[in-house]
């Protein structure tokens, strides 16, 4: 990635510990993806990408600014890209899934913060990551209360916008959240400089749903019988999905769907007959955030989906892209993302009704909760995961993990208890 230096310069990078961060970064990935065999040629495309993770898209970035494009930063699979897009903006994924930032993160953030947000405020703070750098505006919403008091430190000096998410799921919250989202178009327009329309915002609609329709293609690939992919390289399409442009990403995965589609009628496994199945859920899995996947792919089981923001939650339901009115399409995205079941809403049971469901169509022999130190809201819902999970006859497993390594050993030890008692 030597070729990007100047660039890293003039986005007022500290160079010399960024060059300790892109030392460790392909250590670590040759580790847990290229040791895989048999894998799907169409992942040589990611596999590039994260060679060049702080390189290629930032260049690309950079040369959509100098002509005129804004770069969003988002944090939240609730805060809609379609209306970024119809205002020819950019939207870029922030959240940090690196242990490498969260000690820059604790120098301004409580220790008992989750992960994420410690890398994602690190990242920041200590200038190691370009898209922080790039972007012209942060969105942030209120999720959790960790994230809202992030948002005030990393709102010091990056325009930040601030989406208020309702904390349940009635008909008025539905409209409140269209409210918002009319709300944030303003904004985008304001920071853009152009209008948006209906035929614009119709059109940005289908750009994402398309999006959407390739990766659940490739997670339909996961249903067979023979798995003609690996856990760990779906999470690595879903990890890039938040920071590419969103039309590539579609023609990606939808190359990567027809291979994986030839795979299955070819009989093509990348695992052994009989490995068992299991389904991950809870918090997200930020990019370069592989370990659980890599616990459990090298403990004889295959993770064949992720209920998670990484993962269903960020595909699944489409848009109406026929709306007649700027308002309709307001609503109409407010539903779709009202659909999304994250542990800040109460009562939450979509996500319960969404395990079950998913645990069937992948037909998963097991669940793994997993949950991020100090994540409050995931932690709690554990229980009805749980009390679910049992009442359907699945067997699940509660695990709670931070961005170190130094529990790898015991989680290793636990999930191979837990997939040999699968039988
Ligand atoms: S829709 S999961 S992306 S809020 S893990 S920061 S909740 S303390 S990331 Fe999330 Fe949107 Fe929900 Fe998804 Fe807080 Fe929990 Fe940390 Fe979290």
């Amino acid at each position: 990635m030597s070729n990007y230096v100047e660039m890293w310069k003039d986005l007022g990078m500290d160079l010399e510990n960024h060059d300790n961060l892109c030392a460790v970064l392909p250590v670590a990935f040759g580790d847990v993806y290229l040791s895989q065999e048999n894998r799907p040629e169409g992942m040589g495309f990611w596999d590039f990408v994260v060679s060049e993770i702080h390189g290629i898209r930032p260049a690309e970035l950079v040369e959509a600014r100098k002509n005129g494009q804004k770069v969003f930063g988002t944090f939240c699979v609730y805060v809609p890209d379609e209306v970024v897009i119809a205002a020819n903006g950019i939207v870029t994924g922030l959240c940090g899934g690196s242990q490498f930032w969260v000690p820059d993160g604790e120098k301004v953030l409580p220790k008992s913060t989750c992960p994420l947000i410690k890398a994602s405020v690190g990242a920041r703070l200590g200038k190691t990551c370009p898209f922080f750098r790039l972007a012209d505006m942060y969105v942030g919403e209120t999720t959790c209360d960790g994230k809202k008091k992030a948002w005030e430190i990393l709102g010091e000096d990056v325009p930040m916008h601030i989406m208020d998410i309702p904390q349940m799921k009635r008909a008025e919250d539905i409209e409140r959240w269209a409210g918002e989202i009319k709300k944030f178009a303003k904004v985008v327009e304001e920071l853009t400089g152009n209008e948006i329309t209906i035929e614009k915002l119709n059109e940005a609609i289908k750009t994402v749903n398309e999006k959407r329709k390739a990766m659940a293609r490739v997670y339909e690939a996961r249903k067979a019988e023979k798995l003609p992919i690996s856990g760990k390289d779906a999470l690595l399409m879903s990890q890039i999905a938040f920071f590419d442009d969103p039309t590539r990403c579609a023609q990606m995965c939808n190359k990567l769907a027809d291979e994986l589609d030839k795979r299955i009628e070819d009989g093509v496994s990348v695992f052994p007959a009989g490995t068992k199945r299991i389904l991950l859920t809870g918090t997200p899995l930020a990019i370069p955030n592989w370990k659980l996947h890599h616990i459990v792919e090298t403990s004889g089981a295959a993770v064949v989906c992720e209920e998670m923001c990484t993962g269903t939650r960020y595909f699944e339901n489409l848009v109406d892209d026929s709306c007649q009115t700027l308002d309709e399409a307001y609503m109409a995205l407010a539903q779709r993302y009202m659909k999304t079941n994250c542990a800040c809403f109460t009562p939450n049971t979509g996500r319960i009704d969404d395990l079950v469901r998913l645990a069937k169509e992948y037909k998963v022999d097991g669940v793994i909760d997993v949950n991020l130190k100090f994540c409050c809201l995931y932690d709690t819902e554990g229980y009805n995961v749980e009390k679910a999970m049992k009442a359907a006859g699945i067997p699940v497993l509660g695990i709670e993990t931070d961005y170190t390594d130094t529990d790898a050993e015991q989680l290793k030890t636990r999930v191979q208890a837990f997939v040999e008692m699968l039988g």
